[in-house]
Formats: C-alpha cells, sequence, structure tokens
C-alpha cells in the first residue's frame, strides 16, 4: 500500500474485539481534499473481470459537529493497468475511475470507543485485460473514511462433468455479459456422441451444455464415470444404456464385456444381435417327398422337429446327382411346404441360403422291396397277382416288374413282365404248375430289390375257383370238403335257427328295403350310362379357384391326396383332403375314380366322410372332402398303442358301427370296410370312407375274377363265390374290431392268405386281443359267423355297443381275468349273465348248483325247462354263449387259433 501523509494506518477492535489494521482519513473540516491510497500492483493471474469488496467506515457529516460545506460522505475507486510490479510513481492521471463509491444504506453498526461507525461493504467490478497486473487507488476528496478491507477476487465456472464431458475450472469472460464458450473432455471409457461443448457465465456458472460422450463397449454410466460391466453382463455398443445381462445359453466371464460367449454347444450366426440367445443347429428336416418328372424334381419337406431355439431357418439343397458325372448345384427347386406344387413352372432356380450349414443330401434311394404278392384269379392257364406298394417307395413308382419261372426250372429261364399299376395278369401258363413270382418297384432312382419268391400254382380245374395265392392242394381240399361242408352245412341250418341269438332280421333283404317306402336307397353310378350325369347329380362343382392346396399327405389309387383349404363363397373357410386323378388317364380310370365321389356324395352322416364337392371343368380332376387331421384309423391306433381306455375304444368302434348301419339302411355294401379305410378326425370321431372298390367287385357272375378281394377283412362266402352283402360287411367290421382293440394289429399277423382262408373254413377264429373284454370278442365272434344269416345287424351291433357304454362295468371282465376251465370263480358267472343280457337268472342257476361255467356246459333245453328258464331264445343264448365263452377263453390261453 502506498499513501499520502493525509491517510494513516490505525489499529482498531473489529466488532469481536480483534484488533485490525485500518486507513482512515478525516479532513473534513478543509476544503479541496485530494487524498490518495493505493495497493501494490495485483497479478491478474488470467482473469479479465476482477471483482473489488470494499469494507468501510464512513462517518455521517451531520453526526461531526461543526462540519460546514466541505464534509464528503463518498471516496472515490481507480485502478491502472500495468505489467511492472513495481512503478514507484504513477501520476494521478494514470488512474482510471472505477466509480464513486457512497455508503450503503445497511450497514453494520460497529461501536468503536464511544463513536457509532457503520461497516459498509461494496463491490465494483473492474475490466482488466490489457496488461499482467493493475494497481488500485482511493480517492478521497474530503470523508471520514476508515477502509476496513479490500478483497480483490475473480470469478471462475469450476471443474465439472456433464453428459460424460470434463469441462475445467475456467475463467469467466471480460464482460459482464460475455459467455467462454469450453469444449469439455470425454471421460475415461468414454466416447464422443457429439462434440461436448458449455459456456462459462460472468456469474461463475456453466450454461448451455451442448452434446457429449456416451461410455465405451463394455462400460456404463455409473454417476458420470463409465464403469466396466460386471461378470454376467455386457454392453456391446457405446450407448446410454447400461449393461445387460448375457442372453440366455451364454457368459461372460471377465469384467467389461463387449459380448457374451456361448455355451458350449450353443452358438451365434454372423448376423445374430448380441442380444439374442444363442441358438444351436437344427436337427434335419423332416418327412421328405421328392416328386421326380423326367426333367425337373420338387422336394418337399417338413420344418425340422428342433430348430434350436431359432426361427429363421434356411435349408440348403446340395445336389448329389442330378446328370450322370456332373454336379449341377441350383437346377433344382426347393419349395416350401406350403407351396400349390402343381402350379410351379419347372427349372426355376431359387435361391436357397443357408447361414448353418443346414443341408439336404438328394440322394435318391430306391425303392424298398414289394413286400407281398397275392394271387386272387387263379385259372389253369393264368394268374391274377396284385401286391401292395414298397413300405419306403422313396420317390413316386414309375413302373413294377415281375419276374417269374417255373418252380422246377428255378431260375434257369424267367419271363419278365412290366406294369403300372399294382396287379397283372399273367397268362400263357401250364395247368397245375407252380410258379414262382418275385416284384420289385422303379422310381427314378432306379429298380429296389425284387421281392422274395412267391409260389403260386396253375389250377386244373376248367373252371375258375376263387382263391388267394390258393395252391392246388388245397384247392383239391377245398373241392372234396364241399361233400362234407354241405352236410353239415344242413345240419347247422337246423341248429342255428335255434341258436341265433339275435333277432332274425335278414341280412340279405336288399330287395324288401328296395320296397320299403321312404328308406333313401343307394343309387349305383355305374347304372348311368353318361357318369357326368351321376357326378352331376350327386357332387357339387367346385371351382378350382376356391381350393387352397398345402400339402401331400399320401398317395391314393389314382394319384395323390393333398390337405388343403376350402373356401366357398358364403361359407367359412374348412380344411378339405383333395385327391386328384393324375395325368395320362383313360377313360376307364377317369370313371373309376369320380364313381367314388358319385358314392360319397349320396350319403350324409356323421360317421361317413362328407363329399365337399369334385372339380371335373379342369384338370386335374379332383375329388375334395372333408378333412381328418389324424388320418387312418389303422396307423393312429399303431401311433397310440395302449393309450386310450376301452369306453374311447368301444366309442370309436360305435360310430364306425353307425356309419355302417347308415350304409347298410341306404343298401350300400362297402365290401373293403378295414381300418386303412376308417378316418380319423382330431375329436377321434371315425368315419367310414374308401367307397372305390364296389365297382371292381361288381356282382356280375360273368365278370372275370377280381384280383384285389382284401382276403383278411373279407367274410368266406364273398371270397369263394362273391356273396357280398351286409353281412359280409359285418365280418369285416368284426375284423376292424379286433383291429381296434389289438391297436392296430394285422389280422392273421404274418400268416399268408392261403392259410388264412383254410383257417376259416376249418373253424378257426382270432382269439381276443389283450385286455379285450369278454364282450368285444363275443360280438367279433358272432360277426364271424360262418352263416351270414346268424351274424348280428349293424342295427344288433349298434344296440349292443351303445349298451356296453351305458353299462361300463360290463367291460371290465377281459378275458383273462374271467378264468379258464372248470376252476371259474363262482363270482364270474353272474358277470358274465349280465354280459349277456341274462343276469335274471343268476340266482336259479346259483341255487340249482351252476356255478361254473363248465358246469353251465352240460345244460339241457330239459334242464331249463326244469329250472324255469322257458323262452326259447334265452335258452338257445344260453347253450350258445356258454360254448363260445369257453372256447374263447382256450383261444385265448392257448394263444393261438383254436376251432370254434
Ligand atoms: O393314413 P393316412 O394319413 O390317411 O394316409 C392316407 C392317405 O391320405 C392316402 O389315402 C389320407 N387321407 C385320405 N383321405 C383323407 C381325409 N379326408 N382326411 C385326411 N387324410 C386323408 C389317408
Amino acid at each position: 500500500w502506498f499513501f499520502d501523509l493525509q491517510w494513516e494506518e490505525v489499529s482498531i477492535m473489529d466488532e469481536k474485539n480483534i484488533p485490525i489494521r485500518t486507513y482512515q482519513v478525516c479532513n473534513v473540516l478543509e476544503p479541496n481534499q485530494n487524498n490518495w491510497l493505493r495497493t501494490d500492483w495485483i497479478h491478474r493471474s488470467g482473469a479479465q473481470r476482477v471483482y473489488v469488496e470494499v469494507k468501510f467506515t464512513l462517518r455521517d457529516c451531520n453526526s461531526l459537529p461543526g462540519v460546514t460545506g466541505t464534509c464528503k460522505e463518498t471516496f472515490n475507486l481507480y485502478y491502472h493497468e500495468s505489467n511492472e510490479d513495481r512503478e514507484s510513481y504513477i501520476k494521478e492521471s494514470s488512474f482510471i475511475k472505477v466509480d464513486t463509491v457512497a455508503a450503503d444504506e445497511s450497514f453494520t453498526q460497529v461501536d468503536v470507543g464511544d463513536r457509532i461507525m457503520k461497516l459498509n461493504t461494496e463491490v465494483r467490478d473492474v475490466k482488466v485485460t490489457t496488461r499482467k497486473g493493475f494497481y488500485l487507488a482511493f480517492q478521497d476528496v474530503g470523508a471520514c473514511i476508515a477502509l476496513v478491507s479490500v478483497r480483490v477476487f475473480y470469478k471462475t465456472c469450476p471443474l465439472t462433468i456433464r453428459n460424460l464431458a470434463t469441462f475445467p475450472d475456467t475463467v469467466t469472460g471480460a464482460d459482464t455479459s460475455s459467455l467462454v464458450e469450453v469444449r469439455g473432455s470425454c471421460v475415461n471409457q468414454s466416447e464422443e456422441k457429439e462434440e461436448p461443448k458449455m459456456y462459462c457465465g460472468a456469474d461463475g456458472e456453466w450454461l448451455v451444455p451442448i452434446g457429449g460422450c456416451l461410455c465405451s463397449p463394455g462400460y456404463e454410466d455409473k454417476g458420470g464415470v463409465c464403469k466396466a460391466c460386471s461378470v454376467g453382463f455386457y454392453k456391446a455398443k457405446s450407448s446410454d444404456t447400461g449393461c445387460s445381462k448375457c442372453p440366455p445359453h451364454s457368459h461372460s466371464l471377465r469384467d467389461g464385456a463387449t459380448v457374451c460367449d456361448c455355451h458350449s454347444g450353443y452358438f451365434h450366426a454372423d448376423s445374430d444381435p448380441p442380444s439374442m440367445a444363442c441358438t444351436q443347429p437344427p436337427s434335419a428336416p423332416q418327412q421328405l417327398i421328392s416328386v421326380v418328372n423326367e426333367t425337373s424334381v420338387v422336394l418337399e419337406w417338413a420344418p425340422p422337429r428342433r430348430l434350436g431355439g431359432r426361427s429363421d431357418t434356411s435349408y440348403s439343397l446340395e445336389c448329389l446327382i442330378c446328370q450322370a458325372g456332373s454336379h449341377n448345384r441350383g437346377a433344382g427347386k426347393a419349395l416350401p411346404r406350403n407351396h400349390s406344387t402343381p402350379h410351379m413352372p419347372p427349372f426355376q432356380s431359387y435361391p436357397i441360403v443357408s447361414q448353418l450349414s443346414l443341408s439336404i443330401s438328394l440322394s435318391f434311394p430306391a425303392p424298398s422291396p414289394v413286400s407281398f404278392i397275392q394271387a386272387t384269379d387263379v385259372t389253369r392257364h393264368s394268374l391274377s397277382l396284385s401286391w401292395q406298394q414298397p413300405d419306403r417307395p422313396n420317390g413316386v413308382i414309375l413302373e413294377y416288374e415281375v419276374k417269374f419261372y417255373e418252380k422246377d426250372q428255378k431260375e434257369r429261364s424267367y419271363r419278365i413282365m412290366r406294369t403300372f399299376s399294382r396287379s397283372v395278369d399273367v397268362t400263357g401258363l401250364n395247368p397245375l404248375t407252380v410258379y414262382v413270382f418275385h416284384a420289385r418297384a422303379r422310381t427314378a432312382a432306379g429298380y429296389g430289390e425284387f421281392s422274395g419268391p412267391f409260389e403260386f400254382s396253375t389250377n386244373s380245374d376248367p373252371f375258375p375257383l376263387i382263391g388267394d395265392g390258393v395252391n392246388s392242394a388245397f384247392l383239391l381240399l377245398s373241392v372234396s370238403g364241399v361233400g362234407i361242408l354241405l352236410l353239415i352245412s344242413a345240419a347247422v341250418f337246423i341248429i342255428s335257427r335255434r341258436r341265433n341269438k339275435y333277432s332274425k332280421t335278414k341280412q340279405d333283404s336288399e330287395e324288401e328295403k328296395h320296397l320299403n317306402p321312404g328308406v333313401k336307397i343307394y343309387v349305383d353310378p355305374f347304372t348311368y350310362e353318361d357318369p357326368d350325369q351321376a357326378i352331376h347329380e350327386f357332387a357339387k362343382e367346385i371351382d378350382v379357384s376356391s381350393i387352397h392346396i398345402e400339402r401331400v399327405i399320401g398317395m391314393g389309387e389314382f394319384g395323390e391326396v393333398c390337405s388343403g383349404r376350402l373356401r366357398v363363397q358364403g361359407k367359412r373357410e374348412i380344411y378339405v383332403a383333395i385327391k386328384s386323378l393324375k395325368a395320362g388317364y383313360s377313360d376307364k380310370q377317369r370313371r373309376d375314380f369320380l364313381s367314388e365321389a358319385s358314392i360319397m356324395g349320396q350319403f350324409d352322416h356323421p360317421n361317413i366322410i362328407r363329399l365337399e364337392g369334385v372339380v371335373t371343368r379342369c384338370k386335374p380332376l379332383m375329388i375334395v372332402t372333408e378333412y381328418m387331421e389324424n388320418g387312418s384309423l389303422d396307423a393312429f391306433l399303431r401311433k397310440h398303442d395302449g393309450q386310450f381306455t376301452v369306453i374311447q375304444l368301444v366309442g370309436m368302434l360305435r360310430g364306425i358301427a353307425s356309419g355302417m348301419k347308415y350304409l347298410s339302411d341306404m343298401s350300400y355294401v362297402h365290401r373293403d370296410l378295414a381300418a386303412r379305410n376308417i378316418l380319423v378326425n382330431s375329436n377321434l370321431v371315425c368315419k367310414v370312407s374308401d367307397f372305390g372298390l364296389s365297382r371292381v367287385l361288381e356282382d356280375d357272375p360273368e365278370a372275370a375274377y377280381t384280383t384285389r378281394i382284401p382276403i383278411r377283412w373279407t367274410a368266406p362266402e364273398a371270397i369263394t363265390y362273391r356273396k357280398f352283402t351286409t353281412a359280409s360287411d359285418v365280418w369285416s367290421y368284426g375284423i376292424v374290431m379286433w383291429e381296434v382293440v389289438s391297436y392296430g394289429e394285422r389280422p392273421y399277423w404274418d400268416m399268408n392268405n392261403q392259410d388264412v382262408i383254410k383257417a376259416i373254413e376249418e373253424g378257426y377264429r382270432l382269439p381276443a386281443p389283450m385286455d379285450c373284454p369278454v364282450v368285444l370278442h363275443q360280438l367279433m365272434l358272432d360277426c364271424w359267423e360262418r352263416e351270414r344269416a346268424e351274424r348280428p345287424t349293424f342295427s344288433q351291433i349298434l344296440n349292443m355297443l351303445d349298451k356296453l357304454i351305458r353299462n361300463p362295468g360290463t367291460l371290465s371282465s377281459t378275458v383273462l381275468e374271467s378264468g379258464v376251465g372248470s376252476e371259474v370263480c363262482v363270482s364270474v358267472i353272474p358277470e358274465w349273465l349280465q354280459s349277456i343280457g341274462l343276469e335274471r337268472y343268476r340266482d336259479t342257476l346259483a341255487a340249482a348248483g351252476y356255478t361254473s361255467l363248465d358246469s353251465l356246459l352240460t345244460l339241457t333245453h330239459q334242464e331249463m325247462d326244469r329250472l324255469g328258464i322257458i323262452t326259447p331264445t334265452h335258452q338257445d343264448i344260453l347253450i350258445a354263449s356258454v360254448q363260445q365263452e369257453m372256447l374263447s377263453q382256450m383261444q385265448h390261453i392257448q394263444h393261438t387259433m383254436v376251432p370254434v
């Protein structure tokens, strides 16, 4: 401090009684005062505007006695900028005035001795930009002042972090309105999103933050600091989000992970976002179907069973053998399954991509061997053979080849026949000669293996006899048996009048029904001269555009069977099955194909497959029926072996019986009733289908013998003299019952057809399947009565099944449980009586000592008369049922075929 002689340095006590130094001047009595007090040089330290806070006391002129005019109550503040810190003399004129400072209104009273002093605080700011530092000066012009303190300072905006950018301690600008633009720098482990900027205001406040930074991958913002993601978490991008938990099937083992590693066995595709779960490769596509013609191959498949957690499955197709010797990639076409194949142009190349190395190799295996051949039409010089399609055709079968030779000749000389169908007439054979036949199928992949040998003998008889692979020995046996049979049947006829426990509804009463007014009768479409007339009478023509084919579900006799959707205007869209007639058909094939629709179209019953309509006006011809989700009954049962309750099985049988009753009421004879021709929908409703065989098996005695009798399902009279009636359908129904209860077992297992015919002829019948309720097996045996008039009608079968369903207790006794032979429990008798509807005689029989089935075998009519069982039908039922029961139990125990 430099001061002239007027200012003096004085010690006084502050308000806390601490001594302080002050500069004072008080020349109030003399005029024209000009007294200076100057500070030392002050370094401005980069400041551009400095603040000067002055604390002082100033005497009120009125409080000074005797002062007039000369007394002042202000002083002046000056400054002088200078680079020099030791200027000894500075001219008055070099100082620039900052302000005239007056005492403030608000002051603190300070009691200094006996004087009341008021401490004022005044702040002024000065722009100091031109030199390194400055001096301040106070000019007194005649006041009474004491300068208590002078504080000089400048303002900064303090170091701060905003939007993950650090802004340094910043000195404010030179002017009160100036803003200092400051660029921030990104904090550690962060990256600039947009240049971070802020403005430092004159008051030392940060203003208008712009831009900022984002934590780098692997780091997240924790209160303005980027912290590494912890174990099990990751962050893939610089973003303002936090770390995320590793997606399923992945992990991170270290802090700061930018991606998670897949668990072993799991993978990420390159294009997968890091947030996606690790996935597994899909399993192979399923149910590959190939349709090959000369110039193209159409492949269809169902998606893999296991997609590995992905939804972007793509398929890669590798063509291993396209043309001999060359690999030709992409010249095939691959369609997803829901394409309708017939409308696709051939040889269009589809991009086939794979990110997952999922591939299908298109090598074409040859068809599996034909599993069996049957001969159905035997004469002296010819044999009609037929066979089933191989189990695994592995493509479309283009042709069958039949090789045959005389058994004696071995394979030294053989003949080959080729056919497009699954049957062939072999002519020009020698009479009474055993021939050996092998068949094989050909697809685009070539020939499959030949079947094993099947031997059939030609006839010695000039008149044809029906048989299935019937050999000469058997034919001779049959002929010699006829005489005996005639005798037996005469006897059986007399007995059967008494034995038939079903009411005497005739099976062959079609003629009667024709005369019965009010009963709708089925019309054979083959009675129409013009087959198209029949089809349009019984079937609705569907516009092909309303059919949307979705996938192939099987091969029918005339071509593919597809599933799809049908939308008829004004009606709800429904799922349908579509049978089509493959191209290149003959007139006869067209007629046969459409005849099924003409027949089906006449029926309307919940257990008969419903015809939706036909497409005949454009090709391919189609028959559209309701869709049955569970497909055919035999395959369905095999798939669900043992999974249904007896009541559910009986429910299925009831449905079939109900459909068959309807057909028989309409005088329609099905002729091919078998579990494979029953379709099952999603509600387990069974419906009779396949009305295709009736034509082939027409009742024309002059017609050539058919080649296609389903021997195992057909009644003996239908096999031997083609007597197809509702009663022969009942026989087949009994076989269907057996198929159902045995969950799709093949009737007569692997016995060959000749043996089946022989066994049935000799009185053998299929035993009860495992866990089969006694009553059901009894019903089967009734359906297999040799005499067709003895078989129950469908109406009776239906009643019986309804009764069983109403009284499920009657189904609880299975053949095994009910015991065998003479040691049958007493308690079984009442139950058994109930199952045959004669429980009313329980006590009578028990009282007379009939406590086992064995003992009931001795019952005679006279004995029953004596016991009061007088109704003839009841007597008949008792005698017949005891015999049947005993036999079926023996059959079951031996688990083999036993004579009835
Ligand atoms: O046993 P599936 O699945 O049931 O295989 C055969 C195949 O077509 C050849 O006949 C199935 N099929 C036939 N008609 C229908 C239909 N209306 N609904 C569902 N599948 C059907 C049959």
